[in-house]
């Protein structure tokens, strides 16, 4: 992805999930924005999209960040929401036995005290494999991983849900079933 490509998608993400207000769209429930309104929105910001661009961008992000309704009018982020005008109802889903959360060692102690919380999204993120949450940790500072016991979570009620991206997805993971890589 080049240069402009990723400054349009930080700009999406921001639009899309936490501040859709900041140019004068609407989502609605289930995180949808009308393209053609998103255009004219983001252009009188003073940012210059067009259907091409964002096509592109869609169909390019590494994460599958964003998708495209099926009639091609609208786009919405798959998940990593804050805004409340947004409540996507995922669809509950049985975990592997284990998931891993990507975060920076100086949170750790906090971590270990409090549980896992979804801090300023709705749900605390979680990914199927290591690598991943790795690099999720790298955006915090010096990375470490949590092996969290999903499977055993999910026996005890805690409900997990998976994005079309492939992000694991719950609201609060307690310290009892952490296991500290
Ligand atoms: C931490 C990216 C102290 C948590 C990634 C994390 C992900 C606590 C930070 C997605 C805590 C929140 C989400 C507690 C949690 N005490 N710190 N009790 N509980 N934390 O960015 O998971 O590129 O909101 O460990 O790939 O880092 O944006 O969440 O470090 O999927 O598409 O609070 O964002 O995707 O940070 O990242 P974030 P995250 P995109």
């Amino acid at each position: 992805m080049d240069k402009q490509h990723a400054e349009v998608s930080k700009f999406l993400s921001y639009v899309l999930r936490h501040q859709p207000e900041a140019i004068g769209l609407t989502l609605d429930h289930e995180g949808w924005a009308d393209i053609g309104l998103l255009i004219i929105c983001a252009t009188k910001d003073g940012k210059h999209l067009d259907q091409h661009l964002i096509k592109s961008i869609v169909d390019n992000s590494d994460k599958k960040r964003f998708a495209i309704s099926e009639d091609g009018l609208r786009i919405r982020a798959v998940q990593g929401h804050s805004s409340q005008q947004v409540g996507i109802e995922y669809q509950e889903k049985i975990p592997p036995e284990f998931l891993y959360h990507g975060t920076a060692t100086r949170f750790l102690s906090s971590i270990n005290e409090q549980g896992l919380n979804a801090k300023s999204r709705q749900y605390v993120h979680l990914s199927a494999d290591e690598d991943t949450a790795i690099q999720v940790g790298l955006r915090h500072g010096k990375p470490v991983v949590l092996k969290i016991k999903a499977l055993n979570m999910y026996e005890q009620g805690l409900k997990f849900y998976q994005a079309d991206n492939g992000v694991w997805l719950t609201k609060f993971v307690p310290p009892s079933f952490f296991i500290q890589m």
